[in-house]
């Protein structure tokens, strides 16, 4: 289930949502709450969002492989500031298509999308 407040950082508020989800459900929960899933876009919202929001714990983040093989935010834009771990996104077996945070450490991944991760966080913008 998801929190019961939104924090709101800057121009945007966040929701953490403790709910066991491949990716798409992720998705649409937040914007069934007029959200997004998150888009993270510098190292400061990275770390608030792993060391504050999410107790270093691994959550669905915006990502997902286009048909060109490149990830995208869900709002269609290209990421800016990245943050993948060592030799990823490795789209392992061709089947790795969504982004994910790692457990324990801030760095990103790929994963397929069905996985079910245990969490995700949402992201209103103003
Ligand atoms: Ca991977």
């Amino acid at each position: 289930m998801c929190d019961k407040n939104w924090e709101q950082i800057g121009n945007s508020s966040y929701i953490v949502c403790n709910y066991p989800t491949p990716w798409i459900g992720a998705l649409k929960a937040c914007q069934n709450m007029g959200a997004e899933l998150v888009k993270i876009e510098t190292e400061e919202e990275n770390t608030f969002l792993f060391n504050h929001q999410t107790q270093r714990s691994q959550f669905w983040i915006g990502l997902t492989r286009g048909p060109d093989n490149r990830f995208y935010w869900s709002d269609g834009s290209r990421p800016g500031y990245t943050k993948w771990a060592s030799r990823q996104p490795d789209n392992w077996r061709q089947a790795e298509h969504c982004g994910h945070v790692r457990e324990k450490r801030d760095y990103w991944n790929d994963l397929p999308c069905n996985t079910i991760v245990p969490r995700f966080v949402c992201e209103k913008r103003k």
